[in-house]
């Protein structure tokens, strides 16, 4: 590819990677049914009842047999109705749906730790090297596939290749409770025939203009030019012109932590006393010591810092060297980045702890020689 003098290497296949992606079936129905099983086998429409929001508001999803009335994800309730009077609206229960998400998280965790949430109910997983040294991320995925059942009594479906993007078209190939692979020789037949509406990532309108140009499958976008492709679509042209020839070369991006925790307060009235100070300072200590806990994370880079009344605002940070959680241990630090700054004189208006260079708390850290640690 020619970009005025740069040069760029066309991406080429690689297919050395394992990557499953996991999706629940009808994910929030499901767990409706099974919190009461009297709903089983009935069509439930996820969304409030068009009767109790005026006619307003959407359905976030259907079970199957609401979908065999047309019912789907983000129709209006007020058409979701009329399609299926019969239709049970249950309102949603967003804790309880986030709950089992952590818990399907909580299996994908015993077989990687490369895995990219895509949303409550679904994440790619990098199981090229795995926990558990399976070579076959089929036979994998399906053992995933029957602890989630286990675990949940919820059915997924998942699909197994050699990229993200193909990973997830097979898992939505087979559903509900379905298992897909397309392996490196199957791919570009698959592929072929796979109506343009089904390439992930292809928006509505997009569909709209590819039909407009003769394109309905992989197929027809194969025969293409990668420049057409750009000119009419930009970055999703340049993507889909070798999507369409089996190659994605993303990664599967684990969500990063948090890189620090901590707690601020702008105050009402100007901090002037030591007294005063301190007792704010104990409680960001607590505040920041709560949340700590309530990640299961320790740190050992404490940062201080203060706003005066004239708005100028300075941080202090220090590194210790051993970890802390305890709202004590925050407190006493931060008392002495406090002290340190050494101006006792002017009003203060905020007042923020923050701990970051965090670790999980069971994570014991090498003892590195003394020397090592010396310049920290
Ligand atoms: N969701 C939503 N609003 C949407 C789409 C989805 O609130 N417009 C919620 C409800 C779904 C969940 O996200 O249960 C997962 O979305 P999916 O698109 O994966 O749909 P389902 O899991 O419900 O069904 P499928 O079996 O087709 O995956
Ligand atoms: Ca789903
Ligand atoms: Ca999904």
């Amino acid at each position: 590819m020619f970009y005025g003098m740069l040069e760029f290497k066309d991406p080429e296949r690689n297919t050395s990677r394992k990557i499953i992606h996991v999706d629940m079936d009808a994910f929030f129905a499901s767990v409706e049914i099974r919190e009461n099983p009297a709903l089983r086998g009935k069509p439930v429409i996820i969304g409030r009842h068009p009767k109790d929001t005026g006619g307003k508001g959407v359905v976030a999803t259907a079970s199957y047999e609401a979908r065999q009335y047309g019912v789907h994800s983000a129709m209006s309730s007020m058409e979701a109705y009329e399609r299926c009077p019969e239709g049970i609206f249950i309102a949603g229960r967003y804790e309880l749906y986030r709950e089992v998400s952590n818990q399907i998280r909580e299996v994908f965790l015993k077989y990687t730790d490369i895995i990219e949430p895509l949303s409550l109910d679904e994440a790619y997983l990098d199981v090229t090297e795995n926990k558990v040294e399976m070579k076959s991320a089929t036979l994998l995925a399906r053992k995933i596939q029957r602890e989630i059942w286990l675990t949940t009594k919820l059915t997924c479906s998942a699909g197994i290749s050699y990229n993200k993007f193909l990973a997830k078209i097979a898992s939505d190939f087979r559903k509900p409770a379905g298992l897909t692979t397309i392996t490196p020789g199957e791919a570009e037949c698959f592929l072929k025939s796979l109506p343009i509406e089904k390439f992930y990532g292809v928006g509505r309108k997009t569909v709209e203009k590819m039909h407009e140009m003769g394109i309905y499958c992989g197929a027809d976008l194969l025969e293409k030019s990668e420049t057409e492709l750009i000119d009419t679509f930009g970055k999703t042209g340049y993507s889909l012109y070798y999507k369409v020839r089996g190659i994605d070369l993303s990664p599967v991006k684990p969500n990063r932590d948090r890189k620090s925790i901590g707690k601020e307060n702008t105050f009402d009235q100007i901090l002037v006393t030591e007294e005063e100070i301190a007792s704010q300072l104990r409680t960001l200590a607590e505040k920041t010591a709560a949340s700590l806990e309530k990640r299961k994370k320790h740190g050992k880079t404490v940062v201080l810092k203060v706003r005066y009344a004239n708005f100028e605002t300075i941080t202090r940070r220090k590194t210790l060297l051993k970890y802390i959680h305890q709202p004590v241990e925050l407190f006493n630090e931060a008392i002495n980045l406090w002290e340190e700054i050494g101006i006792y004189d002017r009003g203060i208006r905020l007042l923020g702890i923050t701990l970051t260079n965090l670790e999980p708390l069971d994570y014991i850290p090498i003892e590195l020689p003394l020397w090592k640690n010396d310049y920290k």
